[in-house]
């Protein structure tokens, strides 16, 4: 019976329906009772299963709910023997515990401003240390080792860890949370800012559960490619209850039991809670769980109560204990936790008189012994150990935690648990006598840290433990052997002496990285991935040439089998194809550009995709990716606002490149011309495959299909800069110069805009074609802070004030909105006009879009002479008539207001 409130939504349905034959059911059930007496549970199973069985076939029940009771998945008689030495591991957590939680409070108490959080490791902590002592192998000469993910905001743990390990110092710890100029440690895992210590950032919830799900199956990819052998190597991520809420927490695991990754094991931490209140307070979040990862597939271990509790479930012939837990929201089982035995004993096991009488022999200080299995060492070990023999699909252990766990008044289950980080003195006294550490009282008043000394039981126990697991964890590996680049001329003719061949540069990218593909180093190294649009990209040709990667081959004839480019699904497939799910891509797409690091193995990923699906749709993956130093290649195709013509508001893409610029080691290109393309895929692949730099490359590709020039010589060294003149046009008599800069698929306008001026306008111009702003402005930008920082040294001089010296007026029309060639332009000492599209997109033909979004050769003329007529070079009264003359009424609402 409830206490009060509606049961919880997940309890077993049958409690809903009235019974009309109690009599009856009550036969059924004794049945079941003497069965499993006499013959055992796995005959009670069969019969179940049967009887199961019958009932589908008879139509009786269509959608029994797939979780179990509220109860241990593994009963004690299945338990595995604690292989360690459960006192030592006690003390040793008790210890990394302290020293965790005095990073925290030492930090706050000097700063105040630092931030922290102690209630998310206390949870957690045993969870952890189960981990390190006997599951997570690392890597070294021999293997390759596991990949863990940390809970972000349990980070002071694996610190206070690494410190006891000798592998961080007072002295870093002292500047937890103090980054700047020191040895300070980040706030939550972060491979940009200790890129030898983290190797996969979860700060954003979310972003570790869906990047573990393609990690681990990525490791099955190089594997089945048969390019690493990664046999008996797994993932681990331990997860918090409340980031299960985020979608792409949940968006892998169909595809991870689909694919049968048994070598993933997430451990959610279930501790009731996330930062504002419970995470289900009116229901069981455990059971929530349960339903959706074996709705997907999974094994799933709950792992709810602590050994105490043993004895207890011993002596519950009738169930009531399971009863009693199914009746118990996480709101109350909050309040419980927060409070003592006796509250306990008055509030949960008063309220039934069969659930009284089983702990009639206990005190009330005995009731608060009864541990929550999240922090019993025992069976924790039995789960992750059951987890890692688990065949044929991925483990979800559920465990059961306190959050704030041993923080007593100062935390414990308490509401504002999450963001508690300033402790009294008596609630670090009552800290240090709870978890019984040699810590004196001045010790403890000066937040002194614990490391007892090398010669201890403790370290040499923890040591020991850590080389049988082949080393030290979390570390990362920063680099890899390089794989040769091949000539870019061996492969990239086609485009670099192009001779007016229409194509688009979609269709260059294509086919340069599929020559690539068929270089005997690089080719195997490449990872061309797509979210369901190969065909739109014009890709389709490489589902036969590479093949699409199935884990377990193609077990289907396909429907075009008997055509040249056949869906072909192999084994070895090359291609990740991922379906809808761009979260998912972009996952792959970081498992392979961190493969340098994750297995000394240097991949060339190269996904490919509507860009407006990219740094919008999936930004915080990139920015993510960007963190953990990711190398490889995305492409955003189809890009443009006017360019992707009929699709209208939600694809076209006019921002992404404003994205892409604020990341800091994404080298972002809007290329124009297919040379463009392959100087800067050449340029990219060598400095990430061949220099071994930590940055990435975002190029935007174009679906309209124009003339290709071949490249001008000499040019490549100014496109990766990011601008180079194109072309110059002196008029005769000429009566004004302009520079005209253009990118992408506007680059054509600019060209014909130029021929306008100087053959209707007795303009000269010069044409530039600026492949990329963001590297343009950043070289500005460096240039600048260098010249203001270092006064009496000679001036730097940008790529960009070299190549656009002097007054003359710029003109810039761009795809995307006015700020992304804006980035520049307070760099320049000419006055700089930027055309681009902002507003939303909508569907109409390319030549009525650059019309709306004034980006026209017409629009670009205009905006040239409005330069000139306010230099007094050209009379307003000439240009207001050419306006007229153009179609172009002045008088018409912006584009960005319609
Ligand atoms: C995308 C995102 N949203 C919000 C946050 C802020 N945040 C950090 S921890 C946290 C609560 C986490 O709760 P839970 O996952 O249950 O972890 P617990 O601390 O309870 O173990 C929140 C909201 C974040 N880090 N990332
Ligand atoms: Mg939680």
């Amino acid at each position: 019976m409830l206490a009060r409130g509606n049961p919880p939504a997940n309890l077993p349905r049958v409690a809903a329906v009235s019974d009309s034959d109690p009599a009856e059911t009550a036969d059924w059930l004794d049945s079941l009772d003497s069965l499993f007496r006499h013959s055992g549970p796995a005959r009670a199973e069969f019969i179940l299963s049967a009887l199961e069985h019958k009932a589908r076939e008879l139509g009786v029940f269509s959608d029994a709910l797939p979780f179990s009771p509220y109860r241990n998945t593994i009963p004690l008689e299945k338990q595995s023997p604690f292989p360690g030495d459960i006192e030592m591991e006690t003390r040793i957590t008790a210890i990394i515990r302290w020293n965790a939680l005095a990073m925290v409070v030492r930090a706050n108490r000097a700063y105040g401003e630092l931030g922290g959080h102690v209630a998310s490791y206390a949870s957690v902590a045993e969870i952890f240390e189960v981990g390190f002592n006997h599951f997570f192998r690392a890597a070294n000469e021999a293997e390759g080792g596991d990949l863990v993910f940390f809970q972000p905001h349990s980070a002071p743990g694996v610190y206070a860890r690494a410190f006891l390990e000798g592998r961080l110092s007072e002295e870093q710890l002292n500047c937890y949370r103090r980054e700047i100029g020191g040895a300070g440690l980040c706030s939550y895992p972060h491979p940009w800012l200790m890129p030898e210590f983290w190797q996969t950032p979860t700060g954003s919830m979310g972003i570790g559960p869906i990047s573990a799900v393609y990690q681990a199956r990525f490791m099955r990819y190089l594997r089945d490619r048969g390019l690493a052998d990664t046999d008996g190597r797994r993932v681990w991520g331990v997860f918090g209850d409340g980031e299960m809420d985020e979608p792409e927490s949940l968006a892998g695991l169909s595809l991870a039991a689909r694919e049968k990754l048994d070598n993933l094991t997430f451990v959610i931490n279930c501790n009731l809670q996330r930062l504002d209140g419970p995470v289900r307070g009116n229901g069981q979040i455990i059971q929530e769980l349960e339903m959706v990862f074996r709705g997907a597939g999974w094994n799933v271990i709950k792992v709810l109560w602590g050994s105490e509790w043993d004895v207890l479930f011993a002596r519950d012939a009738t169930h009531a204990l399971l009863r009693r837990f199914a009746a118990t929201v996480d709101g109350k089982y909050q309040t419980l936790g927060a409070k003592d035995g006796a509250y306990n004993l008055a509030h949960f096991f008063e309220e039934d008189p069969e659930v009284c009488a089983l702990v009639a022999h206990m005190s009330d200080r005995d009731v608060d012994t009864l541990k929550r299995g999240g922090h019993d060492f025992r069976k924790l070990f039995s789960a992750f150990e059951l987890a890692q023999a688990s065949m044929g699909r991925p483990t979800v252990i559920l465990a059961k935690t306190k959050k704030g766990f041993g923080m007593g008044g100062a935390g414990e289950s308490r509401m504002t648990a999450h963001q508690t980080k300033k402790l009294d003195i008596d609630a670090l006294r009552a800290f240090r006598d709870r978890f019984a550490l040699p810590i004196s009282e001045e010790q403890v008043e000066r937040l002194d840290f614990y490391r007892p000394p090398d010669s201890s039981a403790e370290i040499a126990y923890l040591r020991e433990r850590r080389a049988a697991l082949g080393g030290s964890l979390p570390a990362r590996r920063r680099s890899a052997p390089k794989v040769a680049v091949p000539p870019l001329a061996s492969y990239a003719d086609f485009a670099l002496h192009a001779e007016g061949r229409t194509m688009s540069t979609t269709t260059a990218i294509v086919r340069l990285f599929s020559n690539l593909l068929k270089d005997k180093t690089l080719g195997p190294r490449i990872v061309p991935i797509v979210a369901d649009e190969a065909r739109t990209f014009g890709m389709a040709n490489l589902f036969r040439q590479i093949g699409i990667y199935a884990p377990f081959g193609q077990a289907y004839e396909p429907e075009d089998s008997e055509s040249m480019l056949y869906y072909k699904e192999a084994k070895d497939g090359q291609l990740l194809e991922e379906g809808i799910s761009e979260a998912g891509a972009l996952s792959s797409w970081v498992a392979a550009a961190t493969s340098y690091s994750v297995h000394g193995l240097a991949m060339l990923p190269i996904y490919i995709f509507y860009s407006m699906f990219g740094f919008q749709r999936v930004g915080d993956l990139i920015w993510a990716a960007a963190d953990q130093r990711a190398r490889g290649f995305l492409i955003g195709a189809t890009a443009g606002r006017t360019t992707l013509s009929g699709e209208g508001l939600q694809h076209q893409d006019g921002s992404s490149h404003l994205i892409a610029a604020t990341v800091p080691n994404c080298r972002a290109y809007d290329p124009a011309f297919a040379y463009e393309m392959a100087v800067i895929l050449d340029h990219g692949s060598r400095m990430m495959m061949e220099e071994g730099r930590d940055e990435f490359f975002y190029i935007t590709a174009m679906n309209e299909n124009y003339a290709q020039p071949s490249m001008p010589p000499g040019a490549e060294a100014d496109i990766v800069k990011g601008l180079y003149r194109f072309a110059s046009h002196v008029a005769e008599n000429s009566r004004a110069d302009v520079r005209l800069l253009g990118s992408g698929a506007i680059l054509p306008e600019v060209i014909e805009a130029a021929r306008i001026l100087e053959t209707d306008w007795g303009v000269s111009s010069e044409v530039w074609s600026a492949t990329s702003y963001a590297e343009l402005a950043r070289e500005a930008r460096e240039a600048e802070r260098h010249n203001r920082l270092n006064l009496l040294d000679e001036p730097l001089v940008s790529h960009l004030a070299a190549s656009l010296p002097g007054r003359a007026p710029i003109v810039a029309a761009s795809d995307y909105v006015r700020a992304y060639p804006q980035l520049v332009a307070s760099y320049l000492d000419a006055r700089f006009v930027a055309l681009g599209t902002d507003g939303f997109g909508r569907s109409d033909t390319r030549q009525a879009l650059r019309a709306f979004f004034e980006v026209d050769r017409r629009h670009i003329v205009v905006a040239a002479l409005a330069c000139l007529a306010d230099e007094g070079l050209i009379a307003r009264e000439s240009l207001a008539e050419a306006i007229g003359r153009f179609g172009i009424n002045g008088h018409a609402a912006a584009p960005w207001t319609i």
